[in-house]
């Protein structure tokens, strides 16, 4: 663990031990971060004591992140320890090229490449840190383990670089996702220690689990990966055939782009119609809503897909657009979707699962600064033009270990109330009508 984080971490009060936590966790830990989230809410024209109120308990918040663009203030950060590549299994297909060294092996992957993206990932925690965010890391544990449940057994696990796709952060509550990969299925290990201290630490926090799926072969189409053309593939995904069923709510939480009171589900690989019911009614609130982007022959994931910088502005894959009769509601709302530019590079690094789009899979900092991975020129010349400062941070070492840099975090917090971005709704998307 480094210094900064180690320091951090033991700064933190224990339950059980007022005094320390008055003389050591409070005036270490506490007060640097209450002080700049006062100021942040304090808008000194304007103090009631309604508002007074409002921010002394925002202040104690330690969990609440409603969109994708709001002021980051604290963010897991993921670890490329001990990740493995996972024995094929029904959800997924390896996508190790026919001449690697690898090709038909898994188990842990190469120490050096491990190295490098830790080193690349630990950059990225510098980057943040500098411009003010706080960071958490998770635990990994040795994911080379089997697994094995009444219902399936897998001979490896994955890995914890990826936070993004077991953690879904709405508001108050951060939910463990139900993800449809046996290896991953106890990937939440990894972030159950910061689970437990924000757990401690905030009173409003909400810890939840979705329920845990099964996973049998039930859950599967079968044969879903044999040898078909990308046309095939592409008409499949189309239609809106999966490889997962909708034999149980199955859902990565990736494949959920927050943007306040309305939740955008992707329809895909990963993610079925069923989560997206239990999602609406686990979030009576909200309004969830099924999309799905023609296109892509293996939709995993929203963020290399339909990705928003600011309120009213999405960026766009353009080979994976978002359907006419579902675009209505974003143009019935006045926000704007754009074509996002064409990634640098022709295809991704070695031993990588994602697409060369994870070009767009960029961290929004705020309204007006986003960090984009360093190599690609024309990702970070849009969003300059878009009015974007553009922090750029070298990430393609990380890449095979589960994605790019939107992937490689998960929100804790984010400044910022629940807003109703969609006042007029328009049929079509919503799960409920
Ligand atoms: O385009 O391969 C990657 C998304 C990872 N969260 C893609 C999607």
């Amino acid at each position: 663990m480094p210094k900064a984080h180690e320091e951090a971490f033991h700064g933190l009060p224990e339950p059980g031990f007022a005094a320390s936590w008055a003389e050591r966790g409070f005036l270490r830990f506490q007060v640097p971060v209450l002080i700049p989230r006062i100021l942040d809410y304090i808008n000194p024209s304007f103090l009631t004591i309604t508002e007074i109120t409002r921010t002394i308990k925002m202040a104690k918040a330690i969990v609440n992140s409603w969109n994708e663009f709001d002021p980051l203030r604290h963010v897991i950060v993921g670890r490329a320890d001990h990740t493995c590549i996972p024995p094929n299994e029904p959800a997924t297909e390896a996508k190790i090229p026919e001449d690697s060294d690898m090709h038909g092996m898994w188990g842990p992957r190469p120490l050096d490449t491990v190295e490098k993206a830790n080193f690349q990932l630990d950059n990225l925690v510098k980057v943040l840190e500098s411009r003010g965010v706080r960071v958490d890391r998770p635990t990994p544990i040795q994911w080379n383990q089997a697994v094995q449940t009444p219902d399936f057994t897998t001979a490896s696990q994955f890995g914890c670089m990826p936070p993004r796709d077991v953690l879904l952060t709405v508001g108050k509550e951060i939910l463990t996702a139900a993800m449809s990969f046996r290896c991953r299925y106890f990937e939440y290990l990894a972030y159950h220690e910061l689970m437990q201290r924000y757990f401690d630490e905030d009173p409003a926090f909400r810890w939840e689990q979705a329920p845990r799926p099964r996973l049998s072969e039930h859950s599967y189409k079968p044969g879903y990966f044999d040898e078909i053309t990308i046309e095939q593939r592409l008409e499949r995904t189309a239609t809106l055939d999966f490889v997962t069923n909708e034999h149980e709510p199955l859902f990565d939480a990736a494949d959920v782009c927050r943007l306040g009171k309305d939740l955008f589900c992707q329809h895909g690989l990963t993610t079925n119609r069923r989560a997206m019911e239990w999602l609406q009614r686990h979030f009576p609130d909200h309004r969830v809503h099924a999309v799905n982007f023609p296109g892509d022959p293996y939709p995993i994931h929203i963020d290399a897909t339909f990705v928003p910088l600011r309120p009213g502005l999405i960026i766009n894959n353009p080979n994976r657009r978002l359907p006419e009769n579902q675009r209505k509601i974003f143009e019935a709302n006045d926000w704007e979707i754009v074509d996002a530019a064409r990634p640098y590079h022709e295809a991704p690094p070695p031993l990588c699962y994602s697409s060369v789009w994870l070009s767009m899979n960029c961290l929004v900092l705020d309204h007006h600064t986003v960090i984009v991975e360093a190599s690609e020129v024309h990702q970070m010349e849009q969003m300059d033009q878009l009015g974007m400062e553009v922090i750029p941070v070298e990430f393609r070492d990380a890449y095979p270990f589960g994605g790019g840099i939107h992937c490689a975090t998960a929100d804790v917090y984010r400044q910022g109330d629940c807003e109703d971005y969609f006042p007029n709704q328009v049929p079509g998307t919503q799960v409920r009508r």
